[in-house]
């Protein structure tokens, strides 16, 4: 399997962004614990992490011609991008939504996320652990 782990805005100051709400590991301890992961299980792992909105879809477009799956943080374009979605539907492989803070405890404007309409499963709430479940899923269906 050839895995994308992508991550939206504002996902590369984790660790030092509000850790009550994101936690305390930073974006590479989450990466290389999924590294690790994939290494075990065979998979063939990818990651990007990008403040561009643009960049994101740019790289969804090649993720159709190169990945199997999908895990994605869209972080705040959850709630505004119907280019992302519109991007992860022209995606024909598997795609795992993760949150790391349960979005429904949250602000009104984060209990809608776009990308949930195109997600084979969404994981809010889990913390970093939520990746780790999302690579799980994947490796057993
Ligand atoms: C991350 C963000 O940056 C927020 O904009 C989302 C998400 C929630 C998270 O919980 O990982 O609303």
């Amino acid at each position: 399997m050839k895995l994308l782990v992508l991550n939206g805005p504002n996902l590369n100051l984790l660790g030092q962004r509000e850790p009550d709400i994101y936690g305390h590991e930073t974006l590479a301890d989450i990466e290389n614990g999924l590294r690790r992961q994939a290494l075990a299980a065979g998979v063939d792992i990818d990651f990007l992490q990008t403040n561009h909105e643009g960049e994101l879809i740019e790289r969804i477009h090649a993720a159709r011609q190169e990945a199997d799956a999908i895990i994605i943080n869209p972080a705040a374009w959850s709630h505004t991008s119907v280019a992302l979605l519109d991007a992860l539907n022209a995606f024909e492989g598997r795609v795992v939504e993760v949150h790391l803070s349960n979005i429904h405890q949250r602000e009104a404007f984060r209990h809608h996320s776009y990308v949930s309409a195109r997600a084979d499963g969404v994981i809010a709430g889990l913390g970093s652990f939520g990746y780790q479940a999302a690579l799980d899923f994947l490796l057993r269906c």
